[in-house]
């Protein structure tokens, strides 16, 4: 009887969080949500969402219960087919995930992010030297985009040609993740040719030896994958290795655009770039949320959720909760952001977040040396996408030092 009362009382929103009005500004709806309850019945879609920090990192650490397996979009796999073969880390369960994690937290170990490193230093200076020559720049297109277009790709051992396409499949990949709305439809106009490119990409004879991606087939030699495996972790690195560092910079570009105060502060002290990349991740999140789906009936601080019920979590949400953060809605390098939702948590946190990390402190590093304050020379232009918080454009002039 008591579970039946308190599905009876469960808290309803009728917001619907893949709107252009809720992902143009989210924060008011965010508020709204963790103030809803702990955990909240969206009646638009038929399923629930978490968006306090002690429920979304509680449901990130329950693999059991949360699985990933049956998508962690929207969409369920088990009810619906999937617009690409599943990934076989993201959107993988134990055992199968415990097996390709394990490669891929080998192939980006922290021997493997040193080895990265003086390329991914010289690379930034270089792209920051030519942009503050040029004092004015979009940092979207010019840096936040530019640079992880070309380490990244380089680091994984791709070729030069087609990389065009790179942007354009992230996005089809980010937005699936939504539901079937107009966001959806415009990413994925012109998916096959996309698709098509992404896949050629993935097999072993389009890889440079040596490099992250031939890396993965080395453990189909050693007996841990199979060659078809291997191809499908390739296509997980193009998949999640570019949008969300493109995001994060341009997210981090804004921010000490608007913030410049913040900007001095880092440039006073460079030790601060690293826990200024982590108050950017929590602040302004790239990635704003995931979804799970339940293998079993659970209660939830006193909310019946059933089986096989979708439930989105607000990752960005958490990152702004009063109940876990002093003034959640001030960006502030000096506070101590680790303990943000935006890699996630548990046996699906960010695999790759020691590349983002570097890939965004050899940019600031570079930026911190040359450049003095950053000031807007128009309205920064979003780029609304069903996961992913951004721009489009953030036109920018440079004070140089
Ligand atoms: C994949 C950022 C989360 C992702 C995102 C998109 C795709 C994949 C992984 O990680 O294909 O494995």
């Amino acid at each position: 009887m008591a579970s039946d009362q308190a599905t009876l009382s469960r808290p309803v929103s009728t917001v619907d969080p893949f709107s252009h009005e809720f992902l143009r500004d989210p924060y008011p709806h965010h508020e709204a949500l963790r103030e809803a309850g702990p955990v909240v019945w969206l009646e638009k879609y038929g399923i629930w969402t978490m968006a306090r920090h002690q429920e979304v990192r509680d449901a990130l650490t329950d693999w059991q219960t949360y699985c990933s397996s049956a998508g962690v979009g929207l969409s369920d796999f088990r009810k619906e087919p999937p617009w690409r073969p599943p990934s076989i880390i993201l959107e993988a369960d134990p055992p199968l995930h415990t097996r390709t994690r394990a490669v891929l937290t080998r192939i980006l170990s922290p021997a493997a992010i040193k080895i990265l490193r003086e390329t991914f230093d010289r690379e930034a200076e270089l792209l920051i030297d030519r942009l503050v020559d040029r004092r004015e720049f979009d940092g979207i297109a010019d840096l936040a985009e530019a640079y992880p277009l070309k380490v990244f790709p380089d680091a994984v051992g791709l070729s030069e040609d087609g990389r065009e396409n790179l942007l354009p499949y992230g996005s089809m990949v980010f937005n699936s993740f939504g539901p079937r709305n107009d966001l959806f439809d415009k990413a994925t106009a012109n998916a096959g040719p996309v698709r098509d490119w992404i896949m050629s990409k993935c097999s072993r004879a389009a890889l440079a030896p040596g490099r992250l991606g031939m890396q993965i087939f080395d453990a189909v030699d050693a007996g841990e994958l199979t060659e078809n495996e291997a191809g499908m972790l390739v296509r997980s690195f193009l998949s999640a290795g570019i949008d969300t560092t493109v995001y994060g910079l341009g997210n981090a570009l804004y921010c000490f655009a608007a913030y410049p105060e913040q900007w001095t502060i880092l440039r006073e002290n460079p030790a601060l770039i690293r826990g200024a990349f982590e108050e950017v991740l929590r602040f302004e999140a790239p990635v704003q949320t995931f979804f799970r789906t339940t293998t079993k009936a659970v209660e939830v601080s006193g909310v019946r959720i059933g089986d096989g019920e979708k439930v989105l979590l607000f990752l960005a949400a958490a990152n702004r909760d009063p109940r876990r953060w002093d003034k959640p809605d001030t960006f502030d390098v000096r506070r101590r952001a680790t303990g943000h939702m935006t890699f996630g948590t548990g046996i699906h946190g960010c695999v790759g977040q020691a590349v983002a990390r570097l890939e965004t402190e050899a940019i600031l590093t570079a930026l911190a040396k040359r450049v003095a304050s950053f000031e807007l020379t128009g309205e920064p232009e979003r780029r609304l996408n069903n996961t992913l918080r951004g721009f489009d454009r953030i036109p920018l002039r440079v004070v140089p030092v």
